[in-house]
């Protein structure tokens, strides 16, 4: 079967009429859910073993064999990998759950950070035996900052030497008390037996940790301390019934009171439908949950505002993912916050004043679209072929509910950076086509045309999202490129004040053209970036000609001054400027603009500045000394070392990224494998100045030719 509106697609298109269709489900009978966490903790796995445990699939597909839902991607299978978030959903007891499996590498953060856009509750699973990774630790963060309901799931408790009381211990002293198991592994690892519940009901049922009873006198004495009259029921009858603790319950969860933790094996299915039970009766709907917040207005003027949880308001709902199939085309997979959507709505994309129809509305199952009648608030859902959607829009249903926002998220910059050229000639314009379209859909991609170099620089999180990047070039675009070694974001900037003037004056045949810039350029603090005043007095370079000479200044920023790399963190003022009352023209007064700001910068002693990263290196325990001897030998400074679980220790260290190229590679060798790093920028650092005089005398050779 194939829709009209995605045409003989490949991806599988499962049109269900109308009358089978399921309806728009009230909003009590909605979860939905992210599985976040470090790579190879099993998230697709239990995605899957979620999805057959529903009834929604037949047999489980593996990683390994590359036949599960969520990694449906050639490359993601090719590399036993998942490297997007995969929307799924599960129809459970007359509840729908909605579901993204996210990837966990540091690399896809572009991918796993929006998932939590579109969610009431963050699960952020753990590996039972290698303990909580880096990865656990940022996204319990990152969910907790965005308010999201928080659990943890335990998997791979079928692995042998898993010892759940040590982990245990270590989930409270990382992420704090209030992470509590509403289930604990018994017999080996082979069952969980609930302590929430109904705990009385498994008799002489033990755990092999701690005891059920205990669990469970943890769990409701946490939950009735938000409120006082539980409290009060809890004091005088020592015990409350867990069906009666909902609301108490979902506003624990609310305020991070109360972080539940459960134990499963995803491979060998134990623990998976507890599991089930626990997110369809405990997890919030998506009015139980807190509500995300969106901001109206732009800049100061913006002020707060919450979507309401109401199918009959206007419609709110927001892009957290945007896929280009090269079949199906582009899709909008967006998280509706207030209203309903359907076929025949007319939505506008953020502040653009023309809607487009919905026409076909989507339920995702993987790779599979199956047409829907109607979506409402807490669904997730996706269009397709609509070019104005892009990631992070808004999508409103009333024009006046324009320059509305989600507030942000808190993305990493991209810093890891490879130089693209065609193989081809005349594939030129459609790399660059490919590459707008690619960086529109991931926030953590960064293109940059070098206008010193004429070329095309790529940046990303990591050696792997530019390798996946490639391989989508070559297989999804047919675009062969040739790469030149990575590529280091390094920065200009100055360390002192320093003024200078220039006369742009050309008289040669037609028109002339005359304008003078006196200007000062003063250092601002690192991560400042540009400020730019006029102080100009009694018209002597007229009003209209400021905005000319500020783009003369950006113009040199931008091509750098003497290494060929932006120039950041200045103010620059003008002070006073000639201007002819014929031959003043806005080009000269780019011109006098650009360059005075050259002369300035040149007398202001400056320097090259280059991105310093944050390293986190986990790997076997004794390996750590050779690594840290090696971080020292790349002007690396090692701030901490911390053991972890399982014989492991990680390595915290702030390292100039030009020393890290091919790092992947070298702590392979170093660990035999077993070692990985995550690395987010720091700041920006003067280059030592020996490296600072090779760049500029290799920017000036250039420059030249
Ligand atoms: N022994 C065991 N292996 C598991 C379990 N869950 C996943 N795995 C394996 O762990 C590897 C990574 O799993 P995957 O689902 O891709 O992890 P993800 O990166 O978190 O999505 C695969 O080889 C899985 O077969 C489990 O519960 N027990
Ligand atoms: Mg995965």
């Amino acid at each position: 079967m194939s829709s009209p509106a995605l045409g003989g697609s490949v991806s599988g298109v499962a049109a269900s009429s109308a009358a089978s269709a399921p309806a728009t489900s009230p909003v009590s009978h909605l979860r939905t859910l992210a599985l976040v966490g470090p790579a190879a903790a099993g998230k697709t796995t239990l995605a899957e073993a979620l999805l057959v445990q529903a009834g929604m699939v037949g047999a489980a597909g593996s990683v390994e064999r590359g036949s599960t839902t969520s990694d449906f991607d050639p490359i993601e299978r090719r590399m036993q990998h998942s490297l997007h978030t995969s929307v799924l959903h599960l129809d459970h007891q007359g509840l729908r759950i909605h579901l993204l499996d996210t990837p966990g590498s540091a690399d896809c953060l572009g991918q796993s950070l929006p998932a939590l856009e579109a969610v009431e509750t963050a699960a952020i699973v753990i590996n039972a035996t290698s303990g909580i990774e880096p990865m656990a630790v940022r996204m319990m963060a990152w969910a907790a900052e965005r308010q999201l309901d928080r659990m943890l799931i335990v998997n791979r408790i079928d692995a042998p030497g898993f010892n759940a009381a040590a982990l245990l211990a270590q989930i409270q002293a990382t992420f704090g008390r209030e992470c509590l198991p509403l289930n604990l592994p018994a017999n080996g690892g082979r069952e969980v037996v609930d302590c929430w519940f109904a705990p009385e009901a498994t008799p002489g049922h033990e755990a092999d940790v701690s005891s059920v009873a205990a669990a469970h006198r943890a769990l409701v004495e946490q939950v009735v301390e938000v409120d006082s009259a539980f409290v009060e029921r809890y004091l005088e009858e020592g015990d409350v019934d867990a069906r009666e603790l909902h609301a108490p319950l979902e506003q624990a969860l609310r305020e991070g009171h109360l972080i539940p933790v459960v134990f499963v094996s995803a491979k060998v299915g134990t623990g998976v439908s507890a599991l089930l039970d626990v997110i369809a009766q405990l997890l919030p709907d998506p009015s139980e949950g807190n509500l995300p917040d969106f901001f109206k207005g732009e800049g100061s003027a913006a002020r707060p505002m919450h979507a309401r949880v109401d199918p009959d308001a206007h419609v709110l709902a927001q892009v957290f993912k945007v896929t280009i199939d090269p079949y199906v085309g582009k899709l909008g997979i967006f998280r509706i916050h207030q209203g309903t959507v359907t076929p025949n709505s007319l939505l506008y994309v953020g502040d653009g004043r023309k809607p487009f129809k919905v026409g076909h509305l989507f339920r995702l199952q993987g790779k599979t679209h199956t047409e829907i009648p109607s979506a409402g608030p807490g669904d997730i859902v996706a269009v397709a072929k609509v070019d104005e959607i892009a990631f992070d829009a808004v999508l409103h249903d009333a024009a006046e509910d324009d320059h509305i926002h989600l507030k942000p998220l808190p993305f990493p910059v991209p810093v890891h950076g490879l130089a693209l050229k065609p193989r081809r000639h005349g594939d030129e314009q459609r790399l660059s086509e490919v590459l707008a379209k690619l960086a529109a859909e991931d926030p953590c991609l960064r293109v940059e045309h070098v206008a010193s170099t004429h070329e095309t620089v790529v940046y990303g999180l990591g050696e792997l999202h530019l390798r996946v990047l490639l391989e989508r070039l070559r297989e999804g675009y047919r675009v062969e490129v040739e790469t030149a070694p990575p590529r280091i974001a390094y920065r200009e900037s100055i360390t002192t004040t320093a003024q200078a003037q220039y006369r742009h004056k050309k008289q040669s045949g037609g028109a002339g053209q005359f304008g003078e810039v006196h200007l000062q350029v003063e250092p601002l603090a690192r991560g400042a970036g540009f400020e730019f005043v006029d102080v100009v007095k009694g018209g002597a370079i007229p009003g209209q000609f400021i905005p000319a000479v500020e783009k003369g200044v950006r113009l040199a920023m931008d091509a750098g001054v003497v290494s060929g790399h932006p120039v950041v963190d200045v103010r620059v003022t003008v002070l006073d400027g000639k201007h002819h009352s014929v031959d003043s023209k806005e080009i000269a007064f780019v011109t006098a603009g650009r360059k005075a700001f050259i002369l300035a910068v040149r007398e202001a002693q400056p320097v090259v500045l280059e991105p310093v990263v944050d390293v986190e290196i986990s790997a076997p325990e004794a390996m750590i000394g050779d690594i840290t001897g090696d971080l020292a030998a790349r002007r690396g400074e090692v701030r901490s070392t911390t053991p972890q679980l399982g014989g492991r220790a990680s390595v915290k260290a702030r390292v100039p990224l030009s020393e890290l190229s091919g790092y992947q590679l070298r702590l392979n060798a170093l660990t035999r494998g077993e070692g990985s790093y995550t690395l987010a920028l720091s700041h920006h650092d003067a280059v030592p100045p020996g490296v600072q005089a090779e760049m500029v005398k290799g920017w000036q050779l250039r420059d030249e030719d």
